[in-house]
């Protein structure tokens, strides 16, 4: 059994990203830019969103934080959003989700400059990947396939199943795995809450993708000798024994799933940190564009 170590590999490209900005600094062009929002006080968001500042630190990114109050209404909102997308200094940008119930997620990323917007989520992105043309990869499932690709996790003609169709995680991974070159060309199946036989669909699965939300839902009895499985949940379980009083949970039971795998990613450690250093690629590449 090989892990998957993300938070390394996420170590490596970050300093790959520090020597190309240094590289494009002394060619007389501007650090690249990155400015996110986010609206309200939710817990894991605020440790995403500070993990990203962060990572725009080690990469030499200016970076610009935009908190707003969980009653910012929707108009506000799109305030904000135009003036980035009217910004020159701003290269790319993202607003973090889930957003408070009274604002139109949908609405909110269709506000979105295609052209800034460094999540992938605007359909115009979301339609150009569809067809392999050139645009902004979310940045979770881009986060996976270069930890594939990284580790030569073989995928040509094999069987890949995801669990959940979400249009951040599942639908796009979905997409990814299915087109033509390496990491791709699988044959894929997408699972969801309306699946009949999930079991034995996730049993045939040559590399499993989980991406549910639901804590330990992938068991020993759901995996194939010798499969990759892919860990995409984070989330927070209640935990007495914690400072902070909760732990992070995937949606793998890994304790007794990794003993099977050819490899496999954790929870914490895996796909979190791939996520965020996607973002930085992204970004790298909205600044190289603008320029
Ligand atoms: N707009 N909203 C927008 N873009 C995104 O790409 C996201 N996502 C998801 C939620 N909402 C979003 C993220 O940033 C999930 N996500 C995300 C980012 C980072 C981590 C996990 C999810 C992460 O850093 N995970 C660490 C542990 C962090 C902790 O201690 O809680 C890990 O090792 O998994």
């Amino acid at each position: 059994m090989i892990l998957i170590d993300g938070k390394k590999t996420a170590a490596d490209i970050k300093a790959e990203i520090a020597a190309e900005v240094e590289q494009m600094l002394s060619q007389g062009m501007r650090r690249p830019h990155l400015a996110a929002i986010l609206v309200g006080d939710d817990g894991a968001s605020q440790t995403y969103v500070n993990n990203k500042v962060k990572a725009c630190e080690v990469c030499g990114f200016r970076s610009t934080l935009i908190r707003l109050d969980a009653s910012t209404s929707q108009d506000e909102l799109l305030e904000h959003i135009q003036r980035l997308n009217h910004d020159p200094e701003v290269d790319g940008f993202i607003v973090q989700l889930p957003l408070p119930k009274h604002i139109n997620e949908q609405a909110v990323i269709e506000a979105i400059d295609p052209s800034k917007d460094v999540d992938g989520f605007h359909p115009v992105n979301v339609g150009r990947m569809s067809i392999g043309l050139p645009c902004f990869l979310p940045a979770t499932p881009a986060g996976i396939m270069e930890l594939l690709k990284r580790y030569n996790v073989p995928t040509r003609g094999k069987r890949c199943v995801v669990l959940g169709r979400s249009n951040i995680v599942g639908k796009p991974m979905a997409m990814l795995m299915m087109q033509k070159g390496n990491p791709g060309d699988a044959t894929v199946t997408v699972c969801h809450s309306a699946t009949e036989n999930l079991k034995e669909i996730a049993r045939e699965a040559d590399i499993l993708i989980a991406a549910l939300g639901q804590p330990g839902f992938v068991t020993e009895d759901m995996v194939k000798e010798g499969a990759t499985v892919i860990d995409v949940g984070t989330t927070r379980v209640p935990d007495a024994s914690r400072k902070s009083g909760f732990r992070l949970s995937g949606d793998v039971d890994f304790e007794h799933v990794a003993p099977k795998c050819a490899f496999i990613s954790p929870v914490p450690g895996g796909v979190g940190p791939m996520t965020i250093v996607s973002l930085m690629l992204n970004t790298l590449k909205a600044g190289k564009n603008r320029v």
